[in-house]
């Protein structure tokens, strides 16, 4: 592969890196080369990097200003979880080599330097991380795109461990200077909050409206570019900084009044600080609808502008121009923001507005977890955005009418369909205006789209049959094959070529080497140098020794019921209990876990707590701790994922089916020659198509089975616990403080809410207990499957080889096939 010569040639200009690399110690840092340190260093580096991703940007905004044949795609989303840009941008630009080559003369490996960088703290999980890989396959494809988000300062938080139970701290991710953003202050544009909307008559004697007396903030673009694969393009994504229109008032300060002095700056900055602020309460709720306002209604105002450079001042074919993807409902006042400034401003009539609206503007769920689907408080909207919620009303009365001619006036698909949910207080229901608005609508897998159509927006699927799609998630295989796993990148690469980089179906030519022993073997050590890191890796977080020879069991995700790591925990109870009786494990097993739990959330911090306290026990038993090992690796994150995912033997994805829309992890592992141990839920369910039931542990109730066993509340956990022991024993030594001796009563909560539902509308409502014994027996085979090396590595070769679907390419080609229709570059 030739490595160097093409990517420092970019533009007509010729960049070195050692060249570039002495200028930015010298002259953007000021620091001499021999006394500089190793953070020096990192920044030095790479700014280099980042002047070869700077040209890529000149060329992409040529391409956007010449080529107007190419719709561009902006992806509006309240996370991006980049994770480090250093190695994955020299991947990108094919100057590895290179790279290397400058640091060794230093002393120093790309590894130890590229660890120096923070995790831009931009996202919480699996829908922050999939617009992430979107971009990164955007731009490898060579389509236009823009991310959308606001550039939080703290992000969600960092998560230590403290007596087992989880801290949060803040993410200050920016506190050694962040090297890959440019800021934009000339393209700021103004957000208004508040005020009131005003009726007027216009020249030609048209009722109109306008926004007055508004508390503004300016918007400042700060641009990451995001590279692609041996691309000549970037992915660019826009945070949004807010900023105080007037800052520092110059006579408080006079007077001393300091803190009144940066009043305004405070205020504004408030809105960047976190990334889901605590929505418990009225303030906290108000912030969040603030946040999201704030990104959309300057992402929109973008996008007009970028219409208008482009095409001049007629917006009525922004739609061809532009597409608008919403990742979730966080960005939904994009609608009736696109609608105000097309009527209030640009003086287009309702009708032509909603023509464009709707023309523009697709959507896509992510979650059928009620709690999770948006509702906000009628009156707290109406307050914030007076003009917005009049345009909403009006979006809803025209809509309404439309359903009650479709629908012979049946009352029901009123209320269900309205925008507004009538009640004590009344609310705004997020995925309805979005249903309304849209053009698309999509799941991100094919059991998540049924579920949709069957359950959370079935009348709108009776309505708009025609707007669904399914659009299966997918990964980039840049960063989670290339990047995060060196030895099987390079084995895989040595025995089929790289096309697989830019081809994951490539990955089907892995099959000519199922009955090569000398490639399984070969696949068998990467996998332990894969163990082996993150067993360095745990030492040296946590000082536990782990046995890289063991069987690596790991679930690592956002921690909540419904993913269920209870039951991972009442099962390593189990394997417990067995070993204290005399049993022997048949291999060896450690079980590794990571995640963060929402601050708020309450019982998933104490499902932390007690897979902590486990492991405290398990791992100080001289007699148990031979055979079983449970560790928690505090804050997980992007850096964290790429050195936990390729080192596991089997991937934990065991939500309760139909609850967990798609997952992404589940196909990391995958990729990764991981073998599966899934129930019938999301995207396993094509992974199970894929690969072959031989090839993946699937165990557990299935979708429908739990629809029916909650719609008929015939679900009886607490006869499971009479008649099971094995379960009995684990339940009550979580009841009676076996694991937590000094504070006994700790998990009662936990025992009483599968129990007896105590903080939940039933108990167990994620059956945990229901599928219990599946998954004690699913691991046995799972044991005696690991037993047998040769069988295992086959089925791990064959998990590998039919993983091609689960591309972020491929989804976005059908995302451009099916929703953006746009052109390659
Ligand atoms: C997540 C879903 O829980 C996960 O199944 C899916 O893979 C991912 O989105 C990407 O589509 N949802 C969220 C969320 O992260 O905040 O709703």
């Amino acid at each position: 592969m030739p490595r160097t010569a093409k990517s420092k040639h970019i533009n007509g200009k010729f960049l070195e890196i050692p060249k570039q690399f002495e200028y930015h110690l010298n002259h953007t840092l000021a620091e001499h080369k021999e006394h500089s340190t190793f953070l020096q260093k990192f920044l030095a580096i790479s700014y280099s990097i980042r002047d070869l991703v700077a040209e890529k940007w000149l060329n992409t905004e040529e391409v956007i200003l010449k080529r107007k044949d190419l719709r561009i795609v902006n992806y509006l989303s309240m996370e991006f979880l980049i994770g480090r840009l250093l190695y994955n941008n020299i991947l990108n630009l094919q100057v590895e080599d290179e790279v290397k080559e400058l640091l060794a003369s230093y002393g120093l490996s790309l590894n130890e330097i590229a660890i120096l960088e923070e995790d831009a703290a931009l996202g919480n999980g699996g829908l922050g991380r999939l617009a992430a890989c979107f971009l990164d396959s955007l731009a490898t494809l060579g389509y236009l795109s823009f991310g959308y988000t606001i550039r939080y300062q703290y992000g969600l938080f960092k998560q230590e461990i403290e007596n087992g139970f989880q801290k949060e701290l803040p993410d200050d991710w920016q506190k050694n200077g962040y090297p890959w953003e440019f800021p934009k202050p000339e393209e700021a544009v103004t957000v208004k909050f508040f005020g009131r909307s005003e009726s007027y008559i216009d020249e030609k004697g048209h009722l109109k409206f306008r926004w007055v007396d508004t508390y503004d903030v300016l918007a400042v673009p700060y641009d990451i570019y995001i590279t692609g694969y041996n691309s000549d393009i970037v992915s660019v994504l826009r945070l949004w900084q807010p900023r105080a229109i007037n800052e520092f008032n110059f006579a408080e300060f006079e007077k001393g009044n300091y803190e009144k002095a940066l009043y305004e700056k405070n205020l504004a900055e408030t809105l960047s600080k976190v990334l889901y602020p605590n929505d418990a309460f009225f303030q906290g709720r108000e912030l969040r609808l603030k946040q999201e306002y704030f990104f959309v209604s300057a992402a929109i105002q973008d996008i007009i502008r970028r219409h208008k450079r482009r095409f001049g001042n007629d917006l009525s074919n922004l739609s061809q121009s532009e597409v608008i993807q919403l990742n979730d409902t966080h960005p939904t006042l994009a609608i009736p923001e696109l609608m105000r400034i097309l009527l209030d401003e640009e003086g287009y009539s309702w009708e032509e507005a909603w023509e464009i609206v709707k023309n523009t503007i697709a959507y896509t769920n992510h979650t059928v977890m009620p709690e999770a689907l948006e509702k906000w408080e009628a009156p707290l909207l109406q307050n914030m955005l007076p003009r917005h919620y009049q345009i909403i009303e009006e979006i809803n009365a025209r809509f309404l009418k439309d359903v009650s001619e479709k629908f012979n006036g049946d009352l029901q698909k009123i209320i269900n369909m309205s925008v507004f949910e009538e009640g004590n207080i009344k609310k705004v229901r997020m995925a309805n205006l979005c249903s309304i608005a849209s053009f698309s609508i999509n799941g991100v897998s094919e059991l998540h789209t049924e579920i949709l159509k069957r359950t959370v927006l079935k009348d709108f699927y009776e309505m708009y049959p025609e707007k669904f799609n399914n659009k299966t998630n997918g990964v980039t295989q840049r960063r989670w094959l290339l990047e995060c796993n060196p030895p099987l990148a390079k084995l895989i690469t040595e025995s089929i070529g790289d096309k697989w980089i830019v081809d994951l179906y490539e990955l089907r030519k892995l099959e000519a080497f199922l009955d090569d022993s000398e490639f399984l073997e070969k696949l068998d050590q990467a996998k332990m140098w894969n163990k082996e890191r993150l067993a360095k890796y745990v030492q040296d977080k946590l000082s536990v020794t782990l046995d890289p020879a063991s069987l690596f069991d790991i679930q690592v995700k956002r921690i909540h019921e419904y993913k269920r790591q209870l039951l991972n925990i009442l099962h390593i109870i189990h394997l417990y209990n067995e070993i204290k009786e005399g049993k022997h494990l048949k291999v060896p097993r450690t079980f590794i876990f990571a995640g963060k739990a929402a601050p708020g959330y309450r019982m998933a911090k104490l499902i932390i707590k007690l897979i902590n306290s486990v492991a405290d026990v398990v791992n100080n038993d001289p007699v148990v701790s031979k055979q079983l090992k449970v560790v928690f690796i505090p804050n997980y994150n992007v850096s964290a994922a790429q050195i936990i995912i390729p080192a596991a033997n089997v991937s934990e994805q065991i939500s309760t089916a139909g609850f967990e829309a798609s997952g992404t992890g589940n196909m990391k592992f995958m990729l990764n020659g991981a073998l599966t141990v899934g129930t019938l839920d999301g995207a396993n369910v094509e992974m199970l198509e894929e690969v072959g039931a031989e090839n993946i542990f699937i165990f557990g109730l299935k979708a429908e089975e739990i629809e029916e066993a909650r719609r008929k509340g015939i679900y009886n956990p607490f006869g499971i616990y009479l008649e099971n022991e094995k379960i009995r024993r684990v339940l009550d030594m979580i009841r009676n403080g076996y694991f937590n001796k000094d504070n006994p009563e700790l998990f009662v909560d936990i025992y009483e809410n599968l129990l007896y539902g105590k903080f939940a509308p039933m108990p167990d409502q994620y059956f945990v207990l229901a599928d219990f014994e599946a998954y004690e027996q699913t691991h046995k085979k799972v044991e005696e499957l690991f037993l047998n090396k040769a069988e295992w590595n086959k089925k791990s070769l064959l998990n590998i080889a039919r993983s091609g679907k689960f591309s972020s390419d491929r989804t976005i080609e059908e995302y451009v096939r099916d929703i953006w229709k746009t052109k390659k570059v």
